[in-house]
């Protein structure tokens, strides 16, 4: 039969069960624009930067069981959404990205966007396709998507030629997706040789990270099991209940609340599951496992890359986790662990009474607003932040229960992810609340969306922490530098943004407005109207993730460049900067 790739590549995105497109038409793909407007399960959305598109996509595959979709235009759509490519690459999230392609059917040279797409996308995706020929289009939407969802997920590329999309050709047939997601198989003899090591323990602690999230249930049992505490990593918040009495915080080690680094003070046996042990999660490295590792992840390079591993398991969590949970409660006597949950209970309530206690100075207190906001919120409800100091509160201040979720920019670590993806997660999820905590610089960045978010009635919440900087660096910089440069943010008048953008506002400036506030956004949510929320946020107090990545890093300088460091800044402190 006679048709075009536009109309093969629209049957394998519906075959695939994609639900959502972003990005913006160009005369690249406007024949692909056309064909989803026709579709039935698929619908394309309009964006106002493709920046914000893929990390639109990337919240929906974070927060969906479906793959996040971008169609856009060649080079510079391209360019523009690398960002949030990069966001999905580094922190293991599927992805499809479909762009136009110059045509391949003529003769002139230097046509409109014509850059090597292959190779701009070569280090951020996980394979890129070109496709050549009507007959290759729907398998290549399928390959890629068998890709990206295989292994450690990620994002993936295909280049669909403007001329293929509008010039029918030849095929045999339009073939249904034939997905197969391969899973390595489970060494029965490594999962004996952790319950021998976790058998053997004295005091063990589970570390998990995004790669667990499918497995919480079976964590919870042999954390029960063993007594043993939980500490997660930022992007794995949402992995282990933050209210369960063994959940100890985020991280261990210098940069963790004392709850997680008093509870993994002395911890001779670690089951580690679907992390990496990266810079964000161990605070710049200072968590150091014991050398009694257990490490279970999909990804074969990330065991043994930064500690050694006496027992890697490279496996899915969901064949893993299942079995060991088992082969512990039944070949390990259980343990007790009323002594450890009291220990972190009680490391808890001083840790956040410090918080309490802390004199905001008319502004709010963070631990106030998260307590509160807590409170408010839903158990399954999603909590999307930014990068920048906020995240580190959220981390440290707020719960996410079970059946909740939490998205964060992680390893790439890219300013801008908040705003588009708590639309795309509410989009996706419209019976969940869904809440963004995102940095004013942040929000400067990729606010604009928000005009989406009103043209959809999405009920989108961000509460902005308007702090006038951006403060993760700014604190960075404060001590050791005694001064900041280029942290102070121009003003932006929110209460004209968010009219002029059509969302609703709310103001939160002292304790006494928090939870009317909170309230009042919520109930606006809910009537499906996006809300601006602006929180006169207190910096005065830093996060122990701060204290402690700061302490890491000095401590890992030798001796002549400590001092050196060291020097300037009392000599700055003295004299002046
Ligand atoms: C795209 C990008 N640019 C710069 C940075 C470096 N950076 C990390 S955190 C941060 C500060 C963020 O400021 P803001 O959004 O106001 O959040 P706050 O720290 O004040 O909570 C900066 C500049 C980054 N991570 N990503
Ligand atoms: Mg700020």
């Amino acid at each position: 039969m006679k048709t075009t790739a536009a109309a093969l590549v629209r049957h394998a995105l519906e075959q695939i069960g994609v639900r959502y497109t972003f990005g913006i038409p160009g005369v690249h793909n406007i024949e692909l624009y056309d064909e989803l407007l026709g579709s039935e399960s698929i619908q394309p959305m309009l964006v106002t930067h493709e920046g914000c598109g893929a990390f639109m996509a990337d919240a929906i595959s974070r927060s969906t069981d479906t793959i996040g979709t971008l169609v856009i235009v060649p080079a510079a759509g391209i360019t523009h959404a690398m960002s949030g490519i990069g966001e999905a690459f580094l922190d293991g999230v599927p992805m499809l990205i479909i762009s136009g392609g110059i045509r391949t059917d003529m003769e002139q040279s230097y046509q409109l966007h014509d850059v090597d797409q292959q190779a701009l996308l070569k280090t951020l995706t996980k394979a890129q396709y070109k496709i050549e020929r009507y007959e290759d289009a729907i398998p290549a939407v399928y390959e890629a998507y068998q890709t990206a969802v295989s292994g450690e997920p990620g994002p993936v590329f295909i280049e669909l030629p403007a001329n293929l999309q509008l010039l029918t050709g030849e095929v045999d047939s339009m073939p249904e997706a034939d997905i197969r997601l391969d899973r390595p198989a489970l060494d029965s003899e490594l999962v004996d040789a952790a319950v021998a090591l976790l058998a053997g323990a004295t005091k063990p602690g589970l570390f998990v990270g995004w790669g667990a999230r499918y497995v919480t249930d079976d964590l919870i049992r042999i954390a029960e099991h063993l007594g043993a505490p939980v500490a997660t990593t930022l992007q794995g918040l949402g992995v282990f209940p933050g209210d369960h009495p063994l959940h100890a915080g985020m991280s261990f080690g210098p940069s963790a609340v004392p709850a997680s680094a008093n509870a993994f003070k002395d911890c001779d046996v670690m089951l580690a599951v679907g992390t990496r042990f990266a810079e964000i999660a161990t605070g710049s490295y200072g968590a150091i496992p014991p050398e009694k590792l257990i490490h279970i992840d999909i990804n074969g390079e990330a065991i043994g890359a930064n500690h050694k591993t006496p027992v890697g398991i490279r496996a899915d969590s969901r064949d893993a986790v299942p079995a060991l949970a088992a082969a512990v409660v039944a070949e390990i006597p259980a343990r007790d662990g009323s002594a450890v949950e009291q220990a972190i209970a009680k490391d808890k309530a001083a840790y956040r009474d410090a918080w309490l206690a802390h004199d905001s100075k008319g502004r709010v207190n963070p631990c106030s607003f998260f307590e509160e906001l807590r409170s408010q919120l839903d158990d399954n409800a999603i909590v999307v932040t930014d990068d920048g100091n906020h995240t580190f509160l959220t981390a440290e201040l707020m719960r996410i229960h079970k059946g909740g979720a939490y998205l964060s920019p992680t390893d790439f670590n890219c300013m801008g992810y908040c705003v588009p993806a708590t639309i795309a997660a509410k989009m996706a999820q419209p019976d969940r609340q869904v809440v963004g905590i995102v940095g004013d610089g942040a929000f400067l960045m990729t606010g604009l969306e928000s005009v989406t978010a009103a043209s959809n009635n999405i009920g989108a919440v961000w509460f902005v922490f308007n702090d006038g900087e951006l403060a993760q660096i700014a604190q960075a910089q404060a001590m050791p530098y005694q001064r900041t440069a280029c942290t102070n943010i121009g003003k932006l008048e929110y209460e004209a943004f968010a009219a002029a953008t059509g969302v609703e506002y709310v103001e939160i400036k002292s304790n006494s407005d928090i939870k009317d506030g909170i309230a009042r956004a919520l109930a606006a949510s809910g009537d499906n109207k996006p809300v601006l929320v602006n929180v006169h946020i207190d910096y005065s107090k830093k996060t122990q993730f701060t204290i402690g990545t700061v302490q890491t890093n000095l401590k890992r300088f030798d001796t002549k460049n400590k001092l050196r460091i060291v020097g300037r800044a009392i000599k700055r402190k003295i004299f002046g900067a």
